[in-house]
């Protein structure tokens, strides 16, 4: 079954996003252990930023190391690789900038047609902080206001009318404030796609809420950094999940 597919069918749960210069790879086994154990079943990789660190070189090492499948979500063209699952095919649909809208995709196609990768059209929204996050800094975006649910709706909706299959709404990394769960709810009343939300969910308590709105993925990367989260602590997430 494709990722999509199974996504699509998906009950709500953690998804574990990896930023590879975060993770070392003498690391990843017990990590993608810890986290499979509690019950997952995918995990992202890709950062807005990366500095040290080859995703292809990660992803390649990372797959002789662990089964967990991984799903790419690229912050720029050279964030791609055949060594992965799926790829997030990333529509910015709430930036104006050209090239996080078209110019990119138009790059790494040819390359994920060569590979026969799974492709994933995703409109990517970016949700409103109270301060300057990478993914502002690297695509010159400008995030949606958060207390505008109308706005994040006629984005997502003009997404979904391009023929987008999964909507993912973002804070940014690191971010303060994550997506409210009224934009969640917002989307949710319009689309059955998977909704992926993530940005600045640290505990439990906010990622439920945000399945509660209607969220498929609640996705947890930052609070993962500082020390990899433990099977026990994804099972606090997972036992929160409505349909755990
Ligand atoms: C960022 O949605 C992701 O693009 C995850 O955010 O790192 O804050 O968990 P965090």
């Amino acid at each position: 079954m494709s990722v999509l597919a199974a996504w699509e069918r998906a009950a709500p749960q953690p998804l574990w996003l990896i930023d590879p210069d975060r993770m070392p790879l003498e690391q990843y086994p017990a990590a993608a252990h810890a986290y499979i154990e509690a019950g997952g079943r995918w995990a992202l990789v890709g950062s807005s930023f990366l500095a040290r660190t080859s995703l292809h070189l990660w992803c390649q090492a990372a797959r002789k190391l662990s089964p967990l499948p991984l799903i790419l979500f690229p912050g720029s063209i050279l964030q791609v690789s055949p060594e992965v699952d799926a790829i997030l095919f990333l529509f910015l649909a709430s930036g104006r900038n050209p090239h996080y809208l078209i110019g990119g995709h138009v790059e790494v196609a040819p390359l994920l047609y060569q590979w026969g990768t799974e492709v994933i059209p995703t409109t990517y929204l970016l949700v409103g902080t109270d301060h300057t996050r990478s993914v502002h800094y690297i695509t010159h975006s400008l995030p949606i206001p958060p207390d505008k649910p109308e706005l994040v709706q006629a984005t997502a909706l003009a997404g979904l009318y391009l023929g987008q299959r999964v909507l993912y709404v973002d804070a940014g990394s690191g971010a303060s404030v994550p997506p409210a769960p009224s934009v969640i709810t917002a989307l949710r009343q319009l689309t059955s796609v998977p909704i992926v939300v993530g940005g600045g969910i640290r505990d439990p308590e906010t990622a439920a809420s945000l399945w509660q709105a209607g969220a498929t993925f609640v996705v947890i990367g930052t609070a993962t950094e500082a020390k990899p989260f433990s099977r026990s602590d994804w099972e606090t997430f997972f036992a929160l999940c409505p349909s755990s």
